[in-house]
């Protein structure tokens, strides 16, 4: 098990459409281990394979607070099933753009199918944090950021400031 490096936009990997997992099953047990160490380590409430470099589609989140008992999910090959016309708005942030936060407008609830890492077909009805973390992070696999659900104006404000954080560290 490791924690892997994040990757910070502009990184244009973070753009890439991930594709249904097609790793054998002991590279996809490590690599969702990897995934929660990853995530338990930064820390964060969720995590989508790109975001270590890795254009497949898995995610693991865990809302659990610090110091309750820890309720790791991954999700292999989401599918979103149905989405609320009620909506919710919760202030997000993202391991990949490291400290900005925004409103973001989203369904409240969602029902997804996927693949659990014992390898069921599962699905699950979310609302509050859970649905937004889930849709945030099933985003995240078609190379969408929180980020473009906010004003341009915003959005080019805070590119423009990691384009530059880049280019100084390059
Ligand atoms: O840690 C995270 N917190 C968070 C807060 C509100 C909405 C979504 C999230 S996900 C984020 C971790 C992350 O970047 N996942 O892709
Ligand atoms: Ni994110």
């Amino acid at each position: 098990m490791s924690v892997r490096p994040i990757l910070i936009i502009p990184d244009s990997k973070l753009r890439l459409v991930s594709a249904p997992v097609a790793k054998p099953a002991r590279e996809l047990a490590s690599l969702i281990d990897d995934m929660f160490e990853t995530m338990y380590d930064a820390p964060g409430i969720g995590l989508a394979a790109i975001q270590i470099g890795v254009p497949e589609r898995v995610i693991t989140v865990d809302l659990a607070r610090e110091g309750e008992d820890k309720q790791p999910l991954a999700l292999i090959n989401p599918q979103v099933l149905w989405t609320s016309e009620e909506r919710s708005v919760y202030e997000e942030g993202c391991l990949s753009i490291p400290d900005f936060y925004e409103e973001v407008e989203r369904p409240a609830k969602v029902r997804v199918r996927f693949t659990d890492r014992g390898g069921a077909e599962c699905e699950i009805e979310a609302d509050g944090l859970l649905a937004t973390c889930i849709q945030h992070e099933i985003d995240h696999l078609e190379g969408k950021l929180f980020i473009d659900h906010i004003s341009k104006l915003k959005r080019d404000r805070v590119m423009k400031k990691f384009a530059k954080q880049a280019r100084r560290e390059a």
